[in-house]
């Protein structure tokens, strides 16, 4: 499982402040104790209030770089912005996100080609997003033909059929297991499938049981990663467990201690 740490995303109250008071010490921590939890990429959000998202995208991105050479996951939804934040990174970026949306196939994914980085494509449009399998496969499809048109390779795409809340929208979370599983049929070899985990349990109690639960469960339909907090002992163990009871790592008798 790829897993992307969650945690440096203005969302978070520490994180927030950090931006505020232009303290460089909080997000360092949080990106090596992230890394040192099992996050093999770091997802970079300045979250919805800052004033000036580039500026502080490219503040993020050159404190994150300033302690670890892990690539970064570029996560906004202004182009403006996704361009400062590889061009601080310098290397090793992935582009969080585009939509299904044409005007935005048609300016991130040659951004992507460009800087051969890797990109997440979301199954959304300008319609919003949708709560169906179908639709969501759909949607899919749009984005792996603009990057098949554009010259992206396809080990350079990861598809997220968006998961939302499961207080706000429930019967979407199941929706979103069997966009999982028809994703992966959509193209040979199999398209990558990951999901910004933690939307599933925004809003409700037991936060870390639901997000744990729901990742096994997205794992045995053939999720590839997810974005997600790594200091969460639960979430992990699950995942851990998971890649030996789905085959994907050689059972042994200490496998928790990895
Ligand atoms: N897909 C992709 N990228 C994404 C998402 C996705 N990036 C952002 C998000 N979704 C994934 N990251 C988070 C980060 C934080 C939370 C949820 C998902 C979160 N934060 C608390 C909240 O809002 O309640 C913050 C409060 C706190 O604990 O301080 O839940 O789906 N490609």
């Amino acid at each position: 499982m790829l897993i992307i740490g969650e945690r440096i995303n203005g969302l978070f109250n520490d994180v927030a402040d950090a931006i505020k008071k232009k303290d460089k010490k909080v997000i360092q921590d949080l990106a090596l104790k992230q890394l040192k939890a099992g996050a093999q990429m770091l997802d970079v959000n300045t979250g919805p209030s800052t004033m000036n998202p580039q500026e502080t995208m490219v503040w993020l991105v050159e404190s994150v770089r300033e302690v670890t050479d892990a690539a970064l996951v570029i996560d906004s939804p202004k182009v403006t912005v996704l361009e400062a934040g590889i061009a601080a990174a310098k290397d090793k970026t992935v582009i969080n996100s585009t939509t299904a949306q044409q005007d935005k196939l048609d300016k991130i994914v040659p951004l992507a080609v460009k800087y051969n980085s890797l990109l997440i494509g979301l199954t959304m449009n300008e319609k919003g997003i949708p709560s169906d399998m179908a639709t969501k496969s759909e949607l899919a499809l749009v984005i792996i033909a603009a990057c098949m048109e554009k010259g992206l390779p396809q080990d350079n795409l990861l598809l997220d059929p968006l998961i939302l809340p499961v207080n706000v929208t429930q019967a979407q979370v199941k929706e979103t297991l069997e966009a999982i599983k028809m994703i992966k049929t959509l193209s040979t070899p199999a398209p990558q499938v990951i999901l910004g985990l933690s939307n599933v349990s925004q809003g409700t109690k037991n936060r870390s049981l639901i997000n744990a639960v729901y990742l096994a469960m997205a794992m045995a339909c053939g999720l590839d990663g997810a974005i997600l907090d790594p200091m969460d002992k639960e979430v992990m163990n699950i995942m851990y467990t998971a890649e030996i009871l789905l085959n994907k790592t050689i059972y042994c008798d200490s496998y928790l201690r990895a």
